[in-house]
């Protein structure tokens, strides 16, 4: 009989009755109990397992799974300070509201502070970025009740939003027998159903009122909002434009200068979800008489925002007077910006290649979008498109991590693709780090490579003393090179035609086209050149 054993087989067997269905783990010996109870669940054809080395990539590969599947990823590390590295891809599960179960395995509580080693607290080690933490451990002595307790308790955990922590106490031997002194399968304990917030219905609002929707939607899809507009007869802005055709193109330029803003200056305006791309479309949102905020995590993790009306979920509409003429107003000033910036995007840039990219991929793909200069110039360049499923990490806009949700996310797709920034794609190089075992998604990353951070070129320090130490970071390292140190297939293309050719080529596993970029500066001297064009 063995306490651990049988503590990690249960816990094991609750999270897959509660709908974990994949786990992500990193190799070490304190974690040995529930790795091989989970793998045994795998061999069981149970759940889905993956091993990666690094438990930063670990933990937002199990973010991406979480987000693409919709059902909780679990991740598991040893004790010490693998278990730090995960804090990174909790809090972007945190401040997204994604649901991600960390487990820490630790050794047994009296040997806290004593010294021993690869032993620190753990205990409430991610603080306010999840919503449970809970510290168990298997007592040496079996007790009749105690399997329902643990699985009570896990089930109990997982009724909560957000990422969860477990931390599990393990006492050596740490492999043995699975007998104990009642079957591990009693006592599934009833769980109550958290209730949803209720839609609050609404009667009426002004004709001249506006959509802003935030990258990530808080999660309302964008059917429901198409919806909503269409009763509301209010134009959609959106920071995503790759998931609707019906959102007004080029938003954050349309709204770019003070007297556009002006000409459109709304009366009200929604906003669904967290405007965290452009400063032009928060001054826009400012210039409204009255403000209505969407987005359930003002519940729980955004409490201190604030609106004249708040809504955790979509309010429905009852009836709306509509001013037809409205829209217009937006689309023609769309028109008139499209034509403006045409133009621009013809020959070789950051810009032009981002757009030809996001135009290109074939109908129904995956699309993730890594912070910085990428998600802006979708945000401003790209023309509508609705048959695309976007990501990205917009919880906390981390350069970290991106790799490894993508991968997260192309493992539950058919065929995905990426576009990130050099500094965002070798913060993450460990998540290609895949060992033969492994399965390999289908996976195209395009990496913008311009030797550096070229957002900071955008931003008001260009240009002060030491800017390339502080702010633009060369690193001087050929990406396609690193890319195949990893044994992940690169190419370099500086032309259009050769990176339409790219994109166009159907592969199978992870490869990465390398966008060979002029320097930093001058595509911070182009997008100036353009937003001046359309004042
Ligand atoms: C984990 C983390 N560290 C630092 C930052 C600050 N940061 C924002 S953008 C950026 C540079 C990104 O460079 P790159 O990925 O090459 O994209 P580019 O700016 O060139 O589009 C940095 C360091 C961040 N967002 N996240």
């Amino acid at each position: 009989m063995n306490p651990t054993s049988v503590l990690a087989e249960v816990i094991v067997d609750q999270l897959i009755l509660d709908g974990v269905k994949e786990v992500v783990i990193a190799p070490g010996s304190r974690n040995a109990p529930i790795t091989m109870a989970f793998f045994r669940a795998y061999q069981a054809g149970r759940v889905k397992f993956h091993t990666r080395i690094d438990e930063r990539s670990a933990a937002f590969l199990a973010l991406g799974i979480s987000k693409a599947t919709k059902s909780p990823a679990v991740v598991i590390c040893t004790s010490g300070s693998a278990a730090a590295n995960f804090h990174p891809a909790i809090l972007e599960a945190h401040h997204s509201a994604i649901k991600l179960i960390a487990i820490t395995a630790d050794r047994p509580a009296r040997l806290r502070r004593t010294g021993a080693n690869q032993t620190t607290n753990q205990v409430g080690i991610f603080g306010a970025a999840v919503n449970v933490s809970l510290d168990i451990f298997a007592p040496t002595k079996p007790e009749v009740g105690q399997i329902a307790k643990w699985r009570g308790e896990i089930s109990a955990a997982l009724n909560e939003s957000g990422p969860i922590h477990l931390n599990l106490q393990f006492e050596e031997p740490l492999i043995g027998e699975l007998e104990w002194i009642e079957p591990l399968s009693v006592g599934i304990p009833e769980v109550t159903e958290k209730m949803e917030p209720l839609p609050r219905p609404i009667g009426s609002y002004e004709t001249h009122g506006v959509i802003l929707v935030g990258h990530d939607r808080a999660e309302i899809s964008m059917a429901e909002i198409e919806l909503l507009a269409e009763k509301l007869g209010w134009p959609i802005l959106s920071e995503d434009p790759l998931s609707s055709s019906k959102v007004i193109p080029h938003a954050s330029l349309l709204v770019g200068n003070s007297e556009r803003r002006q000409l459109l200056k709304p009366k009200i305006a929604m906003v669904i979800g967290r405007l965290t791309l452009s400063r032009s479309l928060n001054s826009y949102l400012e210039l409204a008489d009255f403000k209505i905020i969407v987005d359930s995590r003002i519940g729980e993790i955004d409490t201190a925002r604030s609106g004249d009306e708040i809504h955790l979920a979509l309010p429905e509409v009852d009836q709306q007077k509509i001013d037809s003429e409205w829209i217009k107003l937006f689309n023609e000033s769309s028109v008139e910006i499209h034509s403006k910036i045409s133009n621009y995007l013809k020959s070789w840039s950051e810009p032009t290649v981002v757009n030809e990219f996001v135009s290109q991929l074939p109908k129904n793909s995956t699309l993730f979008v890594a912070s910085s200069r990428p998600i802006r110039d979708i945000e401003s360049f790209a023309t509508p498109r609705a048959d695309l499923e976007t990501f990205a990490n917009r919880g906390l806009a981390g350069i970290d991590g991106n790799i490894s949700t993508v991968i997260g996310i192309a493992l539950n797709r058919r065929k995905t693709f990426a576009v990130i920034g050099d500094l965002a794609f070798l913060h993450d190089i460990n998540g290609l780090l895949l060992g033969p075992e492994e399965v390999q998604p289908d996976l195209i990353i395009l990496v913008i490579s311009n030797d550096g951070g070229g957002i900071f070129s955008t931003l008001p320090q260009n240009g002060v003393v030491g800017f390339e130490r502080i702010f633009g970071t060369p690193h001087g390292r050929s990406i396609a090179k690193v890319a195949e140190s990893y044994g992940i297939p690169a190419i370099e293309v500086r032309t259009l035609e050769a990176l339409g050719a790219q994109i166009a080529r159907d592969t199978k596993g992870i490869r990465v086209i390398v966008a060979l970029m002029p320097d930093r500066e001058s595509n911070a001297k182009l997008l100036k050149q353009i937003s001046t064009n359309l004042d």
